[in-house]
C-alpha cells in the first residue's frame, strides 16, 4: 500500500513538473467558489493572490469545486431549475461536462475525488432513504455511471466526504449540521464505518465529542499521518491538527475573534501549507497558512462569500 501510494504521488509530481516546465505558470492555483458576480461561480487564484480567473459563466449556482489529486480535472456541483448535477471541467475552465444529467435522485450536497481518481464521492439526500438523511454515494468520474451507496447508517446524515490519503477510504462529518453537532467518522472504501476520528476514548480540554461541538471538513496531510479539521470546541471555529489516531491536538489558526473553516491541505507533497476560509476581515475570504507559522496570507479581497478552496500544493513550487 505504501509503495503504491509513493508511486502514485511520484506520478503526480512528475506530471506537475512536466506541465510546469511546458508552461509559464509560476503560481499554484487555488480554486474556490464566490458569489461576487451575482450568484455562485467557480474561480481560481494563485497562492500569491494574483491571476484571479473566473472559470464558469452560468446563471445556475456553481459550487463545491474539488480538484482531482493529479490536478487534471475539477469537479463541482451545479444547482439549477433541474436540480443538482455533478460537472467536471479542465482546470482552465474548458471542457465542461455534465456527468449526471438529472440521474441522481435527490439533492447533492458535496463532491470529492477518490484517491485513485476513478470515482467521485458525493453526499446526497436521496428520497429513497429514511428521513431524507444525507448519505455517501460514489459514481464513475468519467461518465457518472454506477451510482452506489457507501454509508450504511440510515439514522444520521453524512456530510463533506474527504479522501483518506492512504487510500483506505473517506472521512466524513456525521450528525446534525443544523445543531452544530458533527463528529468525524472514517469509512472504508466500501462505506463500512471504521470509527470516529479522533477516537471516542480520546478526550482533551477541547472535547471533540462533547454535545454541541462540530468537527467538519477533515483533510489529510499527503502521508496520511495528520488530519486537519474545523471545530468549535474552543468557542469560535478554529482549525485543529491532530495525528491520525487523535493524539497531540493543536489549534493551528488561533484567531479567537473570527471563524476559520474548510481547510484543504492541498493533497500532494507539501507538508505544511493549507488553504482555508476565514471571516477575520469581515466576510468569508480565502487564506493560506503554514501549520507551523500561524501567519495567514489573505488571497481574496472582495465583500462577497469566497469559500470552499481546493488545490494541489507541491514542494517544487515553493
Ligand atoms: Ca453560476
Ligand atoms: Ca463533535
Ligand atoms: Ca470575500
Amino acid at each position: 500500500m505504501i509503495v503504491t501510494r509513493v508511486l502514485v504521488l511520484l506520478g503526480f509530481a512528475i506530471t506537475f513538473l512536466v506541465s510546469a516546465a511546458c508552461s509559464e505558470q509560476v503560481g499554484t492555483p487555488i480554486y474556490f467558489q464566490s458569489d461576487r458576480d451575482g450568484q455562485s461561480e467557480i474561480y481560481s487564484i494563485w497562492d500569491d493572490g494574483t491571476n484571479l480567473q473566473r472559470l464558469t459563466t452560468d446563471p445556475a449556482e456553481d459550487t463545491i469545486p474539488s480538484l482531482s489529486l493529479d490536478g487534471a480535472k475539477l469537479a463541482w456541483i451545479k444547482s439549477g431549475n433541474n436540480g443538482t448535477d455533478i460537472y467536471t471541467m479542465n482546470p482552465d475552465g474548458t471542457g465542461a461536462q455534465n456527468l449526471t444529467n438529472g440521474t441522481i435522485p435527490g439533492v447533492i450536497d458535496y463532491v470529492t475525488w477518490s484517491f485513485k481518481g476513478d470515482k467521485l464521492v458525493l453526499s446526497v439526500s436521496d428520497p429513497q432513504v429514511a428521513d431524507g438523511n444525507y448519505q455517501i454515494y460514489s459514481i464513475s468520474s468519467s461518465d457518472g455511471s454506477g451510482y452506489t451507496r457507501l454509508s450504511q447508517d440510515d439514522t444520521m446524515s453524512h456530510y463533506h466526504p474527504r479522501t483518506n490519503m492512504q487510500g483506505v477510504g473517506y472521512i466524513v462529518s456525521v450528525g446534525d449540521l443544523t445543531k452544530n453537532s458533527l463528529d468525524l467518522l472514517l469509512l472504508n472504501l466500501e462505506g463500512k464505518a471504521m470509527g470516529k476520528v479522533p477516537n471516542e476514548t480520546f478526550r482533551t480540554s477541547n472535547d471533540f465529542q462533547a454535545s454541541g461541538t462540530s468537527e467538519d471538513f477533515a483533510t489529510y496531510q499527503s502521508n496520511g499521518r495528520l488530519i486537519m479539521f474545523s471545530t468549535n470546541a474552543s468557542g469560535v471555529f478554529e482549525i485543529y491538527r491532530v495525528e491520525a489516531d487523535g493524539r497531540r491536538p493543536a489549534n493551528v489558526t488561533m484567531q479567537s475573534d473570527s471563524n476559520q473553516t474548510q481547510p484543504d491541505w492541498g493533497g500532494a507533497l507539501d507538508g505544511n501549507t493549507f488553504a482555508y476560509v476565514s471571516d477575520q476581515d469581515g466576510n468569508p475570504e480565502i487564506y493560506i497558512q503554514s501549520s507551523d507559522t500561524r501567519v495567514p496570507t489573505r488571497l481574496t479581497v472582495n465583500d462577497a462569500n469566497d469559500t470552499n478552496p481546493t488545490w494541489i500544493k507541491l514542494v517544487s513550487s515553493e
